[in-house]
């Protein structure tokens, strides 16, 4: 018994002296870095115009913080702005507090404001960091983050980080804005939209008509037009300074507001090396798609005669941005083909599966992942249902001929080491389905919006299992803060852990994570103006909060996600002149009208409205008209209320009853003919059946009807011309301005 004590004692002494000793040198090289940076308004000219940006350190992208791995960081954020910002570190592992969401994790840094982020650095790899205020990121205020390993296991002689990033010159309030009144502009200027004529000269009108009966206008893949696509700010760079055969390991970071790109190089096939800050078992690939807020390093050689293009093409084929590395005659990187958008609606249409999942619900707190799962999407049959597990949806999918979307998957991602958790940790599973709606640019999940929801409770120790159902046309990179997440993939046991995952189209993506953390922790789309729109959500370890956060409330950031926005047009024509308000968010919608025929007569018409769901809407409101044509002498004013519903295959129908009972049939609609031409046609009809009012003798109901058609050229963002004809003011042209 003795003795056995005794040689504990020994090997435990031994032990604390090998702990000692390699702890030792770790603790002796722990150094502390220290950065400052400071965010400031400034004139920037990154595509051929003079525009209002936000700058890290006077640049954008922001300067690269560098660090070693098991150092502590510091860094000081300096608000030099007239209004709050914040910086999240995005991939890093650190303390909830320095996370940098504001009113979440971290209160927001005030105009004139300086806050400090310090934290242990646990981590190697590639990461970045950017403001997770508002719409900042789109103005500039990112950069990269580069942590060097405590032993370096890659062999390379040279490294360079390069930011891919969009740029707009227009306010990004003002491009959220254009998304949310569901103007076709952007995709018009991009060359993407798909007006009948080409879906009519591809014998793809049965594909479109099945897409409107089910409320879409076709595939989405990316929403904003951009005049430039950026890396490391410019829309080209070149490195000359790299030797013939220099081994350059390329950092890339997609630091992008809404653009996902496929990366390919010139030269010979390069080697990917990491994926999100994690290293993967070497492989040597050309073509690889980098989603939104992704990270991907790659090893090239610079080759003897020549230079190396890198190219990131936009994932809709609309722009691209290139680097060029080494001297000489260019190595021409691989051309993407432009994506074709009436063949994948027609490849689409053939399928068993139902689109328009709604972004809201009628009963938001009624969560029903799987009933929304069964009703949406790709239609399983039964036998097929039964099969469980990521595998068999892909094979499910490939059987449907969903294979259009396979050259997203992640298969050639595979962790050097098992990723697997230990057995006994018990396992959460939730379903989450990505909804959104086009038309009204809301983005959820479940059909519930961040400004409907709770936070998620997730528990310490336990294992989170998420599955990813995507119901929308578009695809959406999905980002955990705080936590890397392995990606099931056919890699099983050494499935990549991730901080951001891409889910395609229709298509669906498991993930699942260690709880260790405490806190909360934010979980959205990295689309910013999705993450704007709701698509978001909070997973929470039920912590107490923080107490520096007091006054600070995480309604603040919710809000940010349901704001009103406010749009309206103004005509002026030869037969009539008009203008029309709406101011909207969520769940709730004001709209004013008013007509002015030169005729002498007019409308005018004051409605709020309740969305019940993406579908459907309750309004009341006051209208007035002039009751005598072509006369202003009697203008009566009547109440009104009644239901708005947009119908399949896209029609605005309005159901409604006056105070003085007389019930009002209108249905409107437009389409778009050509690139920037659309039709549209109203008609309206309106029985009274005497109520209120007395009706001519020997009758015993009056109808009314209203109608108009005409067409819209687009001039610009701004301006349309229109010439139309109503039944009240005659035919006429003249110009539309929108605001
Ligand atoms: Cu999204």
């Amino acid at each position: 018994m003795d003795y056995i004590k005794k040689k504990t004692n020994i090997y435990t002494l031994l032990l604390f002296c090998l702990l000692f000793l390699v702890k030792i040198p770790a603790y002796a090289q722990t150094d502390t870095t220290t950065y400052h940076l400071t965010i400031r308004k400034e004139q920037v000219n990154k595509a051929g115009k003079k525009v209002m940006g936000m700058t890290v350190n006077g640049t954008i992208p922001g300067p690269t913080l560098k660090f070693k791995e098991g150092d502590y960081a510091v860094i000081y954020v300096k608000n030099e702005m007239d209004v709050e910002t914040s910086v999240h570190w995005h991939g890093l592992l650190l303390p909830n507090f320095y996370d940098g969401v504001p009113y979440l994790t971290t209160p927001p840094i005030k105009p004139g404001e300086t806050r400090k982020y310090e934290f242990p650095l646990k981590q190697s790899g590639t990461y970045w960091y950017h403001s997770h205020t508002m719409l900042q990121e789109q103005s500039g205020v990112y950069g990269s983050i580069v942590i060097e390993p405590r032993k370096k296991k890659l062999k390379y002689d040279k490294e360079l980080v390069l930011v891919l990033s969009d740029w707009t010159n227009e306010k990004p309030i003002n491009v959220l804005r254009t998304l949310k009144r569901g103007s076709e502009w952007y995709q018009i200027k991009k060359g993407t939209a798909t007006p009948l004529n080409k879906v009519i000269a591809r014998h793809a009108l049965g594909a479109q008509l099945k897409f409107w009966k089910q409320r879409m206008d076709g595939a989405d893949i990316a929403d904003v037009y951009y005049p430039a696509f950026l890396v490391n700010g410019s829309q080209k760079h070149e490195y000359p300074n790299f030797k013939p055969g220099d081994r350059v390991r390329l950092r890339i970071i997609n630091g992008s507001s809404s653009t996902s790109y496929w990366m390919t190089f010139g030269g010979k096939t390069p080697t990917l090396v990491s994926a999100d800050g994690k290293n993967v078992v070497p492989v040597k690939r050309n073509k690889t798609f980098i989603a939104i807020a992704e990270t991907y390093d790659f090893i090239v050689t610079i080759p003897k005669n020549g230079q190396i293009e890198f190219r990131a093409t936009t994932d809709d084929g609309s722009g691209s941005t290139s680097a060029f590395l080494g001297k000489g005659p260019v190595l021409a990187a691989p051309d993407v083909p432009k994506p074709d958008k009436i063949g994948m609606m027609k490849k689409m249409a053939k399928m068993d599966m139902r689109m328009g999942a709604p972004s809201i619900k009628y009963r938001p707190r009624k969560d029903e992942p799987h009933k929304m799962e069964k009703n949406w999407g790709m239609q399983m049959d039964k036998p097929a249902d039964k099969m469980k597990g990521n595998m068999s949806h892909d094979m499910k999918d490939s059987m449907k001929g969903m294979d259009m979307f396979a050259k997203y998957n992640y298969d050639y991602l595979k962790s050097p080491v098992k990723t697997t958790f230990p057995k006994d940790v018990p396992v959460r599973n939730i379903l989450l389905n990505l909804t959104g709606n086009m038309h009204r640019y809301i983005w959820s999940m479940n059909g519930i919006p961040l400004s409907e929801t709770d936070k998620i409770k997730i528990k310490k120790g336990e294992v989170t299992r998420i599955t990813l159902n995507n119901l929308t046309m578009m695809s959406h990179p999905m980002h955990l803060h705080g936590h890397f997440f392995r990606v099931l993939n056919k890699n099983g046991d050494y499935s990549p852990l991730k901080h951001t995952v891409n889910v395609p189209p229709m298509k669906k993506i498991t993930i699942e994570f260690y709880n260790q953390e405490s806190g909360d922790w934010f979980f959205h789309c990295h689309i910013l103006y999705h993450l704007t729109s709701g698509m978001a959500r909070i997973f929470s370890y039920g912590t107490p909060r923080d107490p520096r956060l007091k006054g600070y409330p995480v309604k603040k950031l919710i809000h940010e996600t349901n704001r009103y926005y406010t749009w309206g047009t103004a005509d002026v024509a030869s037969n009539m002149t008009g203008v029309s308000l709406v101011s909207s968010n969520t769940r709730n919608q004001f709209n004013f009208d008013a007509e002015y025929g030169w005729n002498k007569n007019m409308e005018a018409e004051f409605t709020y409205e309740r969305y019940l769901y993406d579908y459907f809407r309750v309004f009341a409101g006051v209208n007035m008209e002039n009751t005598d044509r072509n006369s202003l002498d009697n203008i009566k004013t009547t109440a009104v209320a009644g239901v708005r519903w947009f119908t399949p295959y896209m029609f605005d129908l309005d159901l409604r009853v006056d105070n003085e009972l007389r019930p009002r049939i209108s249905i409107g609609r437009d389409v778009m003919l050509f690139p920037r031409l659309s039709v549209f046609g109203y008609y309206e009809y309106r029985l009274d059946f005497g109520a209120v009012n007395t009706l001519p003798p020997n009758k015993n109901v009056e109808a009314e009807k209203v109608w108009n058609a005409g067409a819209e050229y687009m001039l610009s963002k701004n301006f349309s011309l229109v010439a139309s004809y109503d039944n009240r003011y005659g035919a006429g042209g003249g110009l539309s301005l929108r605001f």
